[in-house]
C-alpha cells in the first residue's frame, strides 16, 4: 500500500489479518485499526476504557472479495440487497474496495485524525474522517463531482461489543417508527420504551436524529451514539439462526454484540446535485 503521507510516530501501517494492509494507532488517547480494505475500522479503545467498544467477529474473513465481520463496515453507495442488481454486493461496493490514505495527523492532545479516500470520478468522491480521542468520531463526505444528480444510501455499520446482549437495552428511539425486517418490512412503533433483545431483532427506525443509548449493565457501560447528517438508524441482531447462517459470524457470538447504525437508506437516501456535498458524522462515547 504506496503511502507518501508523513505518519505521526502514534500511527503505522502493518500487515493485518488475512495479510492486508492496516493502519495501527496507539496515542495516549486509545487505540485503534483501520483496514485500508473498506477504510473498515475493526478496533477502538479509548484509553478510559477497560475493553475493546468495537465487537470484530473471530471468524471474520480478511480477504480483498468479503466484508470484515464486525467493526464498522461502511455501507455505500446503497444498503441491502441492489434491487436494480440481484449480483451486487449487499451493503454496496464501498467496504470491497481499497480506500486511498489522504492524511494523518496527531494533535498535541493525542488525538489522531485519519482521513481515507475513494472515488469513481463520474460518479461520487468520498472522503472518511476518523478521530481517535476521548470518543470517537466517523465522518462520511460525500461529494458530486459529475454533471448529472447522484443518489446513494450510506449507513455506518458499526457493531458494537456488549456482555450479553439479552440484557441490554437500547434508548433514544422510542415512539419512533420502524420497518421490520424481520417481519416483512412492516411498519411499526417502538413503544414508550428501550428496545430489549428476545429474537434476531433487524430494525430500520425513520425520520429520527437523536442520539440513542446502549445501556450494557452486565459490561457496567452505556455507549452514546450521538449522530448528523443521519435521518435513520438501524438496530440488529442476527440471533441464534442467523448467526448460525452466516459462516463469517461464530454461532454462539450473537450474545456479545448489537449493531445501532448511523444510517441515511430507504427512502432517506441522499441525492446530490452536481457540485454538492453530504457528510454523516457519528461520535461514540463510552462511560
Ligand atoms: O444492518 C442490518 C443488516 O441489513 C441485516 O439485515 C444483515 O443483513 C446485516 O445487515 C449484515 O449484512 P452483511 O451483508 O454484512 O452480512
Amino acid at each position: 500500500m504506496p503511502v507518501d503521507i508523513a505518519l505521526p510516530s502514534s500511527v503505522r501501517i502493518e500487515p493485518g489479518a488475512g495479510g492486508l494492509p492496516r493502519l495501527s494507532i496507539n496515542s495516549r488517547q486509545g487505540s485503534a485499526e483501520i483496514y485500508f480494505h473498506g477504510a473498515h475500522l475493526t478496533a477502538w479503545q479509548p484509553a478510559s476504557a477497560s475493553a475493546p467498544v468495537l465487537w470484530l467477529s473471530r471468524e471474520s474473513v480478511f480477504a480483498e472479495n468479503k466484508a470484515i465481520r464486525g467493526g464498522v463496515p461502511i455501507c455505500f453507495p446503497w444498503f441491502g440487497a441492489n434491487v436494480a442488481d440481484p449480483k451486487a454486493p449487499a451493503h454496496g461496493f464501498a467496504r470491497l474496495r481499497a480506500w486511498t490514505l489522504l492524511d494523518a495527523q496527531e494533535d498535541a492532545t493525542g488525538v489522531v485524525s485519519i482521513t481515507l479516500g475513494l472515488e469513481s470520478p463520474d460518479m461520487f468522491q468520498a472522503q472518511y474522517r476518523v478521530e481517535i480521542g476521548p470518543s470517537l468520531t466517523m465522518q462520511l463526505q460525500i461529494h458530486n463531482p459529475a454533471q448529472t444528480p447522484f443518489t446513494f444510501e450510506e449507513a455506518l455499520h458499526t457493531y458494537f461489543a456488549v456482555h450479553d446482549v439479552r440484557n441490554v437495552t437500547v434508548s433514544g428511539l422510542e415512539d419512533t417508527e420502524y420497518l421490520d425486517k424481520v417481519a416483512g418490512f412492516e411498519r411499526r412503533i417502538q413503544p414508550h420504551e428501550a428496545i430489549h433483545f428476545t429474537a434476531e431483532t433487524d430494525r430500520v427506525y425513520l425520520n429520527t436524529r437523536t442520539a440513542c443509548v446502549i445501556h450494557d449493565p452486565g459490561a457496567r457501560r452505556t455507549i452514546t451514539i450521538n449522530k448528523t447528517g443521519s435521518d435513520t438508524t438501524v438496530v440488529w441482531n442476527p440471533w441464534i439462526d442467523k448467526a448460525r447462517a452466516m459462516a463469517d459470524f461464530g454461532d454462539h457470538e450473537w450474545p456479545e454484540m448489537v449493531c445501532v447504525e448511523t444510517c441515511n437508506v430507504g427512502d432517506y437516501a441522499r441525492t446530490l446535485v452536481p457540485g454538492e456535498s453530504h457528510t454523516m458524522t457519528a461520535i461514540i462515547s463510552v462511560s
